[in-house]
This record gives structure tokens, C-alpha cells and sequence, in this order.
């Protein structure tokens, strides 16, 4: 299977989180980083690399010929079928590996805490901080104010919903989200934690819970390591800041 990903995408780093800590065999899933190019808004578009297969298949570096939604990661199977969506890539995965994962609490409740925390970020956070929604807020709705990264209404929905997620890490959480075993919930926040700093949310002061887990987590060498290899432990930034400028006044 080939894993298509960018190191600057949140998404992508939960699966890149998932793989190596359920110890998935590197030449189980190859991991191919796509290109990046910026449109006349300064958004960045993911691109085939010319030296993947893909590209030579498809004739073109254009990645939405790969998947239409354009977005990271996308799941290649050896038979040619597409997978997308975090959420369905990392079950998919766990289904086609013979063990159960040890990334899922045994009991039905916590199960279902574990689920809670990945749909709060997958579905009510990173929508509403991905770099195209608020460069699309600022040039075409008149949200103008501040640098795409800081923009208030991307800080507005990562405090919204790390407040509701640090009320329920009050109660099932212990070194990590639930309870002392790393899950399914802490590979999808770690990565918006890591956009969360570039937005400079005050983490230890506003998230104590949040907090706790992202330090625990950052102290598996494993878990460092993607986080390095992938640009740093913030998000680095990923606009073309003078196409932007322009489009914006
Ligand atoms: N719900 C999707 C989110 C994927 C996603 O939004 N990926 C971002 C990078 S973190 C992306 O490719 N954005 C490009 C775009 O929205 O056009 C998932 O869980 O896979």
C-alpha cells in the first residue's frame, strides 16, 4: 500500500502517528510525500511527484486526478482501490492487519470516548482552521484581519473545541486520552495541537489536560521523530504569502 501525505497536514500526521505506533511494518505502507504548488490565492495544492508511478499512470501532477476531494492523505491499494478520510483510512488499515489493535481500549465505553475525541477534531475542529477555509474567509468574505496562521476565527474554533475536549479529558484521561494506553484520540489531537501552537493557543495556561497528553506523547521517541522529521513539533507554515496579499486587497 502507498500512503500519500504532506508533512505540513494535520491529517496526514495522524495516520503517519497511527502507523508507526501500532508498529506497522515500514514496507507495509510506503509513504510518498506529495509536491506542493501554491494558486493565484497563495493556497497550496498537493501535486504528484513526477517520479511516482502514479504520475506516470495518470499523466499528470495534477493530485486531484488522484483524488478529487484534493485533500492529504490519501490510501493507495496494491490492487489499485482509493481510500480517504483519516478515520476510514486508519480502520481500513487495523481491518487488512490480522491482530486487533492495541490502539483501541477494550471496553465499549471508552471506545466510544475514544471516537468522541477523534470526530471533535476531524470533523469540528481542522475543517474550520484548514489554511484554504480561512484564506477563502479573509479574501472572500471580508475576514481581512491578521495572518492566515493567527487568524481569529481559526484560533475562535481551536479554543472552542479544546475546551470541550479538555472537560472530557478531566474524566477519561490519564497519561494520554484515555486512560494510560495511546489510542485512535491521541494520534488525531497531537497534530492539531501542533497547528494549535502555531496559532499560539496557550496551551499550559487554557489546556492543562491537552497539555498533559501532547507532553506524554512527545516523549515517545517515535512519536518525536515524525514530528522532526515532519518540519518541527508547530506547524510550519504553508502560504505563499505575496500571491496572498495580493488576493486579499
Ligand atoms: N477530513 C479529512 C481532512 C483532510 C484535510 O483536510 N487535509 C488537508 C490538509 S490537513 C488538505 O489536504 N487540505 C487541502 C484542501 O482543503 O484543499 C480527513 O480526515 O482526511
Amino acid at each position: 500500500m502507498k500512503l500519500y501525505y504532506h508533512s505540513t497536514s494535520s491529517a496526514s500526521l495522524r495516520v503517519l502517528i497511527f502507523l508507526s505506533c501500532r508498529d506497522v511494518p515500514k514496507s507495509t505502507v510506503n509513504l510518498v510525500e506529495t509536491g506542493i504548488e501554491f494558486d493565484s490565492r497563495g493556497i497550496p495544492i498537493w501535486t504528484i511527484p513526477s517520479d511516482d508511478e502514479e504520475f506516470r499512470k495518470l499523466k499528470t501532477n495534477d493530485y486531484k486526478a488522484l483524488n478529487p476531494e484534493g485533500r492529504v492523505p490519501l490510501l493507495l491499494l496494491e490492487d489499485g482501490k482509493k481510500m480517504t478520510q483519516t478515520g476510514a483510512i486508519i480502520d481500513l488499515i487495523d481491518d487488512l492487519l490480522d491482530d486487533p489493535s492495541p490502539l483501541v481500549p477494550d471496553d465499549t465505553f471508552l471506545k466510544a470516548e475514544m471516537r468522541r475525541i477523534q470526530w471533535i477534531v476531524a470533523a469540528d475542529t481542522q475543517p474550520y482552521q484548514n489554511i484554504p477555509f480561512i484564506i477563502q474567509a479573509m479574501g472572500e468574505w471580508g475576514m481581512k484581519k491578521a495572518e492566515p496562521i493567527k487568524h481569529p476565527l481559526r484560533k475562535h474554533f481551536i479554543n472552542r473545541e479544546f475546551s470541550a475536549i479538555e472537560k472530557i479529558l478531566e474524566s477519561v484521561s490519564g497519561k494520554f486520552c484515555v486512560g494510560d494506553s495511546v489510542s485512535y484520540a491521541d494520534c488525531f489531537l497531537i497534530p492539531q495541537i501542533r497547528n494549535a501552537l502555531a496559532s499560539d493557543i496557550s496551551l499550559k495556561r487554557d489546556f492543562p489536560n491537552v497539555n498533559k497528553v501532547w507532553e506524554n506523547m512527545l516523549a515517545l521517541p517515535n512519536v518525536l521523530n515524525i514530528f522532526e522529521e515532519a518540519g518541527g513539533i508547530i506547524q510550519p507554515i504553508v502560504v505563499d504569502e505575496e500571491k496572498l496579499k495580493k488576493y486579499v486587497e
